[in-house]
């Protein structure tokens, strides 16, 4: 780095000096913390996505965001070139900048840094950022704050994308990179054409829907309520009413988060809507959870959850491969056995693995993050990721979507209008619909309603696929959250020492009875998930293994 471009590095720098006595650090899905703190966090992490951007001689993405968290708190996520999740390989350099005390220190980071990365600031493609932001009102200053960051690197560019989703973002980090348009109508023009030729593939005659044709949706009163309100416009064969588009407070009562944490009706839903097709997204329009009001029951909802959008995609897409397959097993060259997985967390439904196993489903764990699962899925030629929470998506290999297309193509000439046919093309209008950057609220929402149509599926009897077992989340606010440590895709707490015989003792008191702690990487507290096989003991089991984290890390339970 020549001497001018280190002084416009530290003069920018100086301007965001870091908050004194605070440690950041790189969580689930980046940095997150109280909006006030994050100005000097913000600033460096846009560095760090021109200097990713620099090492790819790939455009790069910055959100910022903090989800589903309150609306005082707001944070940071990096979209790679793949439009994925910034490479963890990266993740000790974000924490080591964030963190620099000064100017000076943190120049001489990033000298290192990019030495042993090989980054050269000259010559080159110069760094490009595409920046978004949700509608949190300390978005605007850190958003500008990330420019200042950007263009601390002296060349690099940071391009404004607006308020979108964190998936539009990722998403068009991803479109850019591919050379096609990256803007919020490309966006918008790709999932409804997909969407309309899958509605268009739909069986005639046998199969009915039986719920009527409307969806009403909670927006979590963020971006994802809002930017759904204008697209439903766009889309025909589906009713969509938003509620919660922004005029309250975001994620409060509201939003995927609160709806399946709480398993109760978000604000604005009430006992009217008994029976109605709902669904929930979150702050950033990036998880997604159904759900439909009891009768009777004031404000109780069956929760339609993560595992179980999941099992419902598993369903279609193994239906379509086997349509796909038929007749083909004894040739050779010309039938493409598709390597079908699914990635879960520990927090995945205990009667969902078992559901999945029961397909024949290979069934993956990871730890919980986006950026775990994402990986994992790669590995298959179709692979089907998704948290409880909602959070997923469906990834297709590019080896495989390549034989598809040819595929697609041959039975296009040969046999039109085939039921072979017809499953490739809604192969292939899945991988267009479903974001292959990210899990994303508005698309996986797009695919749910398109499968239950092509079922002629209710929502109740989605639900019926199989039965949950009662579970319970809780977080405990602790001294620090960071004296748990897990193993084993966060099923066994290794540290603090003793605790997890102590959770044990507690599980053997139940039947099917499983628990596990973890640190949350998006919130202060350690998050605690029983299941067991009724309500009651699920809740029993939760509560005492928060005791056993207050009693071993100090504080009390929120
Ligand atoms: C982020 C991650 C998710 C994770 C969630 C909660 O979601 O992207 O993978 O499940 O945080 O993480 P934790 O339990 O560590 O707090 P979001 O939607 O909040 O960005």
């Amino acid at each position: 780095m020549k001497e001018n471009q280190q002084s416009v590095l530290v003069e920018s720098a100086a301007r965001f000096p870091p908050p004194k006595g605070v440690k950041l650090s790189y969580g689930t899905a980046g940095f997150r913390a109280d909006a006030s703190l994050l100005e000097s966090t913000v600033f460096r992490v846009g560095i760090l996505a021109a200097l990713r951007s620099l090492k790819t001689g790939s455009v790069t993405g910055v959100m910022i965001t903090a989800s589903h968290n309150q609306v005082s708190d707001n944070g940071v996520k990096v979209a790679d070139p793949s439009g994925g999740m910034l490479t963890q390989d990266w993740e000790p350099f974000a924490d080591a900048i964030a963190n620099a005390p000064d100017p000076s220190s943190l120049l001489q980071l990033i000298i290192e840094f990019a030495k042993k990365e090989d980054i050269s600031f000259e010559g080159g493609r110069p760094a490009e950022v595409l920046l978004g932001r949700d509608t949190r009102p300390s978005g605007e200053a850190l958003l500008d704050a990330a420019k200042q960051g950007i263009s601390s690197i002296v060349g690099a560019i940071g391009t404004d994308m607006g308020v979108v989703t964190t998936p539009q973002l990722h998403w068009m980090v991803r479109a850019r990179n591919r050379g096609m348009e990256a803007s919020e109508s490309s966006y918008f023009h790709q999932l409804s054409s997909s969407f309309r030729c899958l509605m268009d593939l739909k069986p005639e005659g046998i199969r009915k829907n039986v719920d009527d044709n409307t969806l009403v949706v909670d927006g979590a009163d963020g971006v994802g309520g809002k930017k759904l309100d204008h697209f439903k416009k766009m889309l025909t064969g589906l009713c969509i009413e938003v509620r919660n588009r922004g005029d309250g407070m975001l994620n409060e009562g509201v939003g995927a988060d609160y709806v399946q944490k709480e398993k109760v009706s978000p604000r604005g839903f009430g006992p009217a809507d008994a029976g109605l097709r709902c669904a929930s997204l979150d702050g950033d329009a990036d998880r997604l959870v159904y759900f439909s009001v009891k009768l009777n029951e004031n404000d109780k909802i069956e929760l339609v959850d993560g595992d179980k959008i999941l099992s419902l995609f598993a369903l279609f897409i193994k239906e379509q491969l086997s349509i796909l397959n038929e007749g083909e097993s004894k040739k050779e060259n010309d039938s493409y056995r598709a390597h079908l997985g699914v990635v879960q967390t520990a927090y995945a439904n205990g009667a969902s693995t078992d559901y999945l196993k029961e397909m024949g489903l290979e069934v993956v764990l990871t730890p919980t993050g986006v950026k775990y699962l994402h990986e994992k899925a790669t590995e298959f030629d179709i692979g089907i990721y998704f948290e409880a929470n909602g959070h997923g998506t469906i990834l297709f290999s590019e080896a495989f979507r390549c034989w598809l297309e040819s595929t697609h193509k041959t039975l296009l000439s040969t046999s039109e209008g085939s039921a072979k046919q017809k499953a490739a093309s809604r192969l292939l209008a899945v991988s267009q619909l479903i974001n292959q950057a990210v899990g994303d609220a508005l698309s996986g929402l797009l695919l749910v309603e398109v499968i239950l149509q092509y079922m002629g599926w209710s929502i109740c009897r989605w639900n019926e696929l199989y039965h949950d077992l009662p579970s319970r989340q809780l977080k405990v606010k602790v001294v620090d959250r960071t004296a748990v440590v897990t193993a084993n895709a966060e099923t066994v707490a290794v540290r603090p020492i003793g605790i997890q015989e102590a959770i044990n003792a507690e599980i053997a008191k139940y039947t099917r009875g499983r628990c596990f702690i973890r640190p949350s990487g998006t919130e202060d507290v350690v998050r605690v998930y029983a299941e067991a096989t009724t309500q009651d003991a699920a809740d029993a089991l939760a509560s005492s293994v928060a005791e056993l984290v207050d009693q071993y890390l100090g504080s009390g339970t929120t």
